[in-house]
């Protein structure tokens, strides 16, 4: 990465830039915090529970500086990063509270800046700015590309591609890459339809019955205004890992194109919002991958996995030298946890915390804190116990989302019920063992009926003078974990 003479001016840039921030930071101290998770993971409930606990006041009797009092005041200031998109926060409080309901699938980067007026453990009174950063977990697993070339890319991604379930859905593309001839004439046409089949295949992976994670290049599922670029009009070729593309080739075509992803996507994407976080939560929907199943689960691990690459990228060559990315602290949180009893919130968070590890150990350099949460931002469901034959299950209460349908019935948004959600796997190690062993959650999944259903954000009380407050699970101890060092 550290070659040739427009990234030595580059580095030049951005160790200014990064010696400016430090010089801020003196007097005024910022904490840039990334919230990030692929797509639906529910960064922007996230985000829009965690600014109205801390500009309300929460019940967050874990967060410390909240909960002892020292936090006088928090309001929001004005966006600082000009070309970043604002967090529509007003937007989205609207929604979820006086509409009830969940706030609109948001597919570019923002950015939404905090200031928390605290007393110091000592006395003192300090100013604390907090930026927050939403940004698609996606885009994180493109880094890895930075440090693949093409042919390495293409290789990985066809031995992905040729493994179930994936093989049945990439049939068609697989069929119209065996072919092409790589080192041929450069041909438009084929690119292009080689592109298209890909990019259907990669969508057809994430449909929620796959739920699978690890689908790169990001942009393709969430083009934006690159949609029909060359930059995004490429697609592996069965080409030798090792091998040379001759000139003029389509193979030296579709090479040059995924370069130009990786520096007009990928690399402005890591200078000029990964590599200034400070702290990082990586919101993880593992209920999904659990309802899609084991192949879900696999590959949601390495993406776990690949996540955890990211916070090595660079580190140990010159440009990171300079310009490495600085986070101390990462959280892996897994979300929605409201659609679970009580009781197995723990062993919600332990597989994650098993999935996380495992992934941790190939990237024992990162040098940060890691921590895991079952969290929910923002509690759609009440739990209480309900008599089937002659068993009390632990359920919970909610409102299914209208359209929702379950035993037969058709939810009109309106009607509160009560659902047993079954129970997570204990035996942890045999979950992770093969396939095989995911039957004790199949099981209980024929009685369970947490799967299909999705629940309206919660009926709030609003006789509070000061607005109603959004009830949650453990928000507070991520926010803790997250911030609660920078206010002591
Ligand atoms: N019950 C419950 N559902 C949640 C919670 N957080 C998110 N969800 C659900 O998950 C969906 C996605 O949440 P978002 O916050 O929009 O997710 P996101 O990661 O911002 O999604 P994109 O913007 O599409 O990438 C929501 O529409 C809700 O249905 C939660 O705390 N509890
Ligand atoms: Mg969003």
């Amino acid at each position: 990465m550290a070659s040739g003479f427009s990234e030595i001016v580059e580095e030049a840039r951005l160790s200014a830039r990064a010696l400016l921030e430090f010089g801020e930071n003196l007097f005024n101290p910022t904490v840039r915090l990334g919230v990030t998770g692929l797509s639906r993971a529910g960064k922007t409930v996230f985000i829009t529970a965690l600014v109205h606990g801390l500009l309300r006041g929460g019940r967050f009797p874990i967060f410390e500086p909240l909960a002892g009092g020292r936090i006088g005041s928090a309001r929001l200031e004005p966006q600082p990063d000009d070309a970043v998109p604002r967090f529509d926060y007003e937007g989205h409080v609207r929604t979820l509270i006086d509409e009830r309901r969940w706030p609109e699938s948001t597919t570019d980067i923002s950015e939404l800046r905090l200031a928390v007026e605290y007393q110091r453990q000592n006395g003192a009174d300090r100013k604390l700015t907090i930026d927050i950063v939403d940004y698609p977990g996606e885009w994180l697993l493109d880094l890895p590309l930075l440090d693949k070339s093409y042919e390495q890319w293409s290789a990985e991604s066809l031995a992905l591609a040729r493994q179930e379930p994936r093989a049945q859905l990439a049939t068609e593309w697989l069929q119209f890459i065996a072919s092409l001839t790589p080192a041929g004439r450069e041909d438009e046409q084929a690119t292009l339809t080689a592109a298209k089949l890909f990019t259907d295949y990669l969508r057809a992976c994430r449909n929620e019955r796959f739920a699978m994670s690890l689908l790169p290049p990001g942009r393709f599922l969430m083009p934006g205004s690159l949609a029909g670029s060359p930059a995004l009009t490429f697609a592996p070729l069965d080409v030798p890992p090792d091998g040379t593309a001759p000139d003029g080739s389509l193979w030296a075509m579709m090479r040059r194109r995924y370069e130009a992803y990786k520096s007009i996507v990928v690399r402005p994407f890591f200078r000029d919002h990964f590599s200034r976080l400070d702290r990082q939560i990586v919101l993880v929907d593992a209920l999904a991958a659990f309802n899609a199943g084991p192949a879900a689960l696999h590959d949601l691990e390495a993406a776990l996995a690949g996540i955890m690459d990211c916070f090595n990228i660079g580190r140990g060559n010159l440009w990171s030298a300079l310009f490495r990315p600085r986070i101390d602290r990462i959280l892996f949180a897994a979300t929605k946890a409201d659609h679970l009893h009580r009781s197995s919130h723990d062993r919600l968070e332990a597989i994650l915390r098993r999935m996380v590890d495992r992934a941790a150990a190939r990237a024992a350099a990162t040098g940060a804190t890691i921590d895991v949460v079952a969290l929910a931002a923002v509690r759609a469901t009440r739990e209480a116990e309900v008599q089937r034959g002659r068993e009390r299950l632990p359920s919970i209460l909610g409102t299914p989302l209208a359209g929702e349908s379950a035993g037969g019935e058709t939810f009109d948004g309106n009607t509160e019920i009560a659902t047993f959600p079954g129970d997570l796997p204990t035996d942890l190690d045999a979950l992770f063992k093969n396939g095989q062993s995911f039957r004790g959650l199949t099981a209980t999944r024929e009685d369970a009926d947490y799967r299909f259903l999705r629940f309206r954000p919660p009926q709030l009380d609003r006789t509070a003078a000061d607005g109603p407050a959004l009830p949650h699970i453990r928000l507070d101890r991520a926010l803790q974990f997250l911030i609660g060092d920078k206010l002591q």
